[in-house]
């Protein structure tokens, strides 16, 4: 059955990577991410591959006048969500707590908190009205094991574990799924977004393991939107095989 799946960050990635796959299993895509150019691209791509009908909001999920307003005026045929995928988000800089920027801690808190709540709450308005729905947050194993230098971006994963519970019991009355995914490293542009476009030692974080790939966390996504309607995953955390937590990895 085709469904309309909001995925937001669709520019790269697990929001890429869920685009694609849901496009294959027939559904129709609301797209966000700031670098328009990217999702008109995905968007023509999806379009020439599966026959995907999208619809795209190149908005800044911070900014909460447009994101909010974005999704209230959303064209007829496109208001009825079924499927929100919360994903956009990022860290900025690995620093021990004392020596961290400021402003890489607004940015993770703005987006990461913030904006994941506007885009949230502006979802959840339309299916608590229509009494169906499921949410995925996109959370981490930094939200589950704080890790060295870890501060602001554990704090901000640990709010989605946080809010992903808040939401799944004040959204129960309406019939709504809330689901949090939590996945462990995987590589996307998230170590280079980190590391302000420094490729090396982005690339060092994945030296000696084999992480997982954006592919591998859209299977585990999709894989909740299938189950039968009664059936709930609340909680779901995956890793590579050589990663067990934030802090146990084995490497070659
Ligand atoms: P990417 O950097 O590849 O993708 C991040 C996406 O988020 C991009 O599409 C980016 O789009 C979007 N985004 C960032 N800021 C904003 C914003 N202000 N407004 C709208 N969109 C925004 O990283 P991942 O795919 O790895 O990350 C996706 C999510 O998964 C994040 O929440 C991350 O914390 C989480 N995560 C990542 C893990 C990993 O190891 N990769 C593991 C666990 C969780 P654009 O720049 O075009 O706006
Ligand atoms: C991303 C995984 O371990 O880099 O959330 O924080 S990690």
């Amino acid at each position: 059955m085709s469904s309309i799946v909001l995925i937001t960050g669709a520019t790269s990635g697990f929001g890429r990577s869920c685009a694609t796959l849901f496009a294959e299993k027939g559904h129709r895509l609301i797209l966000n991410g700031r670098r328009k150019e990217r999702l008109e691209k995905l968007a023509d791509e999806l379009k020439d591959s599966f026959g995907t009908e999208s619809f795209l909001l190149p908005i800044d999920v911070r900014n909460q006048d447009a994101i909010t307003t974005g999704i209230h005026r959303l064209p007829e045929n496109w208001q009825q969500i079924e499927i929100l995928i919360n994903n956009a988000g990022l860290a900025a800089g690995r620093d021990y707590f004392e020596e961290a920027k400021l402003d890489d801690w607004n940015e993770m808190i703005d987006t990461n908190i913030k904006g994941f709540l506007y885009v949230s709450q502006a979802v959840s308005k339309g299916m608590a009205n229509r009494k169906k729905g499921h949410i995925i947050n996109i959370g981490s194993t930094a939200g589950r094991v704080v890790y060295e230098k870890g501060n602001a971006y554990c704090a901000t994963k640990y709010a989605v574990d946080a809010l992903n519970q808040s939401m799944r019991i004040d959204l129960l009355r309406h019939g709504i799924k809330v689901t949090a995914i939590n996945p462990g490293a995987a590589e996307t542009e998230f170590s280079l977004v980190r590391f302000k476009g420094d490729q090396e030692t982005a690339a060092s974080v994945y030296n000696g393991m084999k992480p997982l790939t954006p592919e591998d966390v859209a299977e585990v996504i999709y894989y909740t939107t299938t189950l039968p309607a009664h059936v709930c995953i609340n909680d779901l955390t995956l890793t590579c095989l050589q990663q067990a937590d934030s802090f146990y990895i084995q490497r070659k």
